[in-house]
């Protein structure tokens, strides 16, 4: 059998377009992205622990936990990525290199982002620092990396907290109200497994820090659809031992816990225009149908 991923081109959730650019809230919001706690971060974690978990056979249901939520991970480095690209975009100024388009970007948090990816995302936290692989923690041992991921998904509540704090920027609400709702829901999944593996009911720190999703309105409206008490099964055919951890009444005592076969309906990718002063794409559409022409002549 081939061990693949597959990729749906499209966004766990659809963004709001921003009305204007906001580049030192995106600046901000890359802490959520490529910081210690980030969605960076959670990814590595799960690929890692999943790649490298022994006797997998034997402890299906915590090996498929693991994997399973690593790849909505995924799905998650995209949504915050995009969220930065849209905040970043149409801030450069048009206009020739002599007219210094780029200038205002001098004042900015985070000049990075125009120098060195035409205002896009990068892979780095809130301070341009890069995301380093020092952040992932695989240990072998099953127990302290469940725990590593409760306190993981604990830490990345808090930034995400702390980062709407920051802003009211809708597009930067909109994915941290989303991302606050599924943070829940791995932080849940990990206090659930250990309890399965040692009787410790986790579940009892629940929520750290002490403020309910219920507080903030972008998060309120997942939650009132459930998606609080849905775990997604991202695969076609496997993961589905996750059912075995992911079941029962929900921590927040309205309803019960509910493994979905496949992914959210999700919403599109937004297509990023093309940023001249910055030369990106950097390519003529015409020109490249000029250069078509003539390679067929
Ligand atoms: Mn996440």
């Amino acid at each position: 059998m081939s061990r693949v991923f597959l990729r749906l081109e499209r966004l766990q959730i659809e963004l709001p377009q921003p009305r204007d650019p906001d580049p030192n809230a995106a600046a901000a919001v890359q802490e959520l992205l490529g910081g210690r706690f980030g969605e960076m971060s959670t990814l590595m974690n799960y690929l890692y622990q999943s790649f490298n978990f022994r006797g997998r056979d034997k402890l299906k249901p915590y090996y498929d936990l693991i994997a399973n939520i690593g790849t909505e991970e995924l799905g998650h480095v995209e949504l915050v990525a995009t969220t930065v690209n849209m905040m970043l975009t149409g801030y450069a100024r048009q206009g020739a290199p002599e007219t210094a388009p780029l200038a205002p970007a001098t004042h900015l948090r985070n000049t990075h982002h125009f120098i060195a990816t035409a205002a896009t995302a990068m892979p780095a936290n809130s301070m341009g620092q890069p995301w380093t692989g020092d952040y992932v923690f695989s240990s072998g041992n099953l127990i302290l990396d469940l725990l590593h991921n409760f306190f993981l998904e604990s830490g990345a509540r808090l930034h995400k907290i702390r980062v709407y704090e920051m802003t009211r920027n809708p597009v930067a609400r909109e994915m941290i109200g989303y991302l606050l709702v599924r943070g829940g829901v791995h932080m849940t999944a990990y206090a659930k497994a250990l309890e399965t593996l040692t009787g410790v009911d986790v579940t009892r720190f629940l929520p750290i820090p002490r403020i309910e999703n219920a507080q903030f309105p972008e998060a309120r409206k997942w939650e009132a659809m459930g998606v609080h008490r849905v775990l997604y099964r991202l695969s076609p055919d496997d993961y589905r031992a996750i059912s075995y951890i992911w079941r029962g009444p929900a921590p927040g005592g309205d309803g019960e816990l509910q493994v979905v076969d496949g992914p959210p309906a999700g919403g599109p990718v937004p297509v990023l225009p093309e940023e001249p002063a910055e030369f990106a794409p950097g390519v003529d559409p015409l020109e490249l149908a000029e250069i078509a022409r003539r390679l067929t002549r």
